[in-house]
């Protein structure tokens, strides 16, 4: 990394993007069960309880996905980093707790968030996350040598003792009626407790001076409370969607450029927040329909609404996972020239285009969308 060209600097998603992370897919786990998660996939070897590692030819699939997509950005002039992936079958702990394993490094997106110079590592709200930072710290590391302006900061790492966690949430869960489970999610009475600040990096949608919070599985309130005081002069917005089971913004409510948001119509928005959008003179679109390969991703805990999941490389450029036809031609319609890029195959190791990436440095400078 040469010293004197790198910038730590993005304020939203959409600005021309000159740096990156694109995550890998190295021996992710399907994670032993904790109070937060559980994993059950019946079908495909690894039955309520059971964990390990991802089997060796999904991993090579998804890397070569991951290095083709990493490939691409670089062809486009856009500086690419790599993690460094430990071992994730390992037994971790900290003096309060042990778990069986850890995840992965695929989606640093849920991991880590810039805004503005400051490059920030989440808390995460998974014991078998605790540790996933540490594959990112080389990468951190660099940046901050070389960039004598950046800021690097770490939320509070959690405790994660069972006082952070509804301990019986997955045994009754998804059991309840509709209602009683949306009501709930108005509530963000879910898997986490308010005994300490959580959130996911990826619960946060960045448009300037505004940072929109999903309050979900992985992110509580207490979290979107620490975003707002360590980000005095922005505005933080803690928001909910109808969703039974809300994991990361990125699949729901997707800024896509001034003026424009694209929604997730399943999952419909608080009247307050489509109403903020609409009186500062944004279109609220609806999605299209996903497309119907997401059946075929075994091993997969994302919904079939990655499809909305894409990486812009500026407000005209997005990158879209290649099958989603429908979407693309929704989006060219609005002049956006979409890229289609092969990436079925990274859904199991933790998301979509979005997730598998980390904006490091975009062009642009604070702005106000919202005045
Ligand atoms: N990590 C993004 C997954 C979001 C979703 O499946 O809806």
């Amino acid at each position: 990394m040469s010293p004197r060209s790198v910038k730590v600097n993005s304020w939203n998603g959409w600005d021309p993007l000159r740096h990156v992370m694109v995550g890998r897919a190295d021996g992710t786990m399907v994670q032993a069960p904790e109070p937060a998660v559980r994993r059950d996939f019946p079908d495909d070897g690894f039955p309520l309880g059971a964990y390990g590692r991802i089997p060796d030819e999904m991993t090579a699939a998804a890397n070569e996905q991951l290095d083709g997509f990493a490939a691409l950005l670089e062809g486009r002039g856009i500086r690419v980093e790599r993690p460094e992936p430990i071992d994730f079958s390992q037994r971790v702990g900290t003096p309060e707790w042990t778990h069986n394993s850890m995840f992965g490094c695929m989606p640093p997106r849920d991991v880590l968030i810039t805004v503005g110079n400051e490059m920030l590592e989440a808390t995460m709200s998974y014991r078998s996350r605790w540790f996933e930072y540490l594959c990112y710290r080389p990468v951190l590391q660099k940046l901050f040598e070389a960039d004598p302006d950046a800021r690097w900061e770490a939320a509070p790492k959690p405790r994660l003792t069972d006082a952070s966690y509804n301990t019986g949430f997955w045994d009754t869960y998804n059991q309840l009626p509709l209602e009683e489970k949306l009501d709930r999610v108005r509530r963000n009475d879910l898997a986490l407790t308010e005994a300490e600040p959580l959130f996911d990096a990826a619960d946060i949608a960045r448009c300037g001076k505004d940072l929109f919070v999903q309050l979900s599985l992985v992110t509580n309130r207490s979290g979107a409370d620490w975003l707002r005081r360590h980000f005095p002069d922005h505005r933080v917005h803690p928001v909910s969607f109808t969703n039974t089971h809300p994991l990361h913004i990125d699949a729901t409510w997707v800024p896509l450029r001034p003026g424009l948001v694209l929604h997730n119509g399943e999952r419909p928005a608080e009247p307050e927040l489509t109403e903020y959008f609409k009186v500062n003179d944004w279109e609220v679109l609806e999605a299209v329909q996903p497309e119907s390969w997401h059946h075929e991703a075994r091993l997969s805990f994302c919904s079939p609404w990655l499809s909305v999941n894409m990486l812009s490389l500026d407000e005209n450029t997005l990158c879209i996972e290649e099958r989603e036809v429908r979407l693309a031609d929704q989006l060219t319609a609005y002049g956006f020239e979409m890229i289609p890029v092969p990436f079925r195959a990274a859904a199991p190791f933790g998301g979509g285009l979005h997730c598998a990436t980390w904006d490091i440095e975009r062009e642009g400078t604070l702005q106000d969308y919202f005045p």
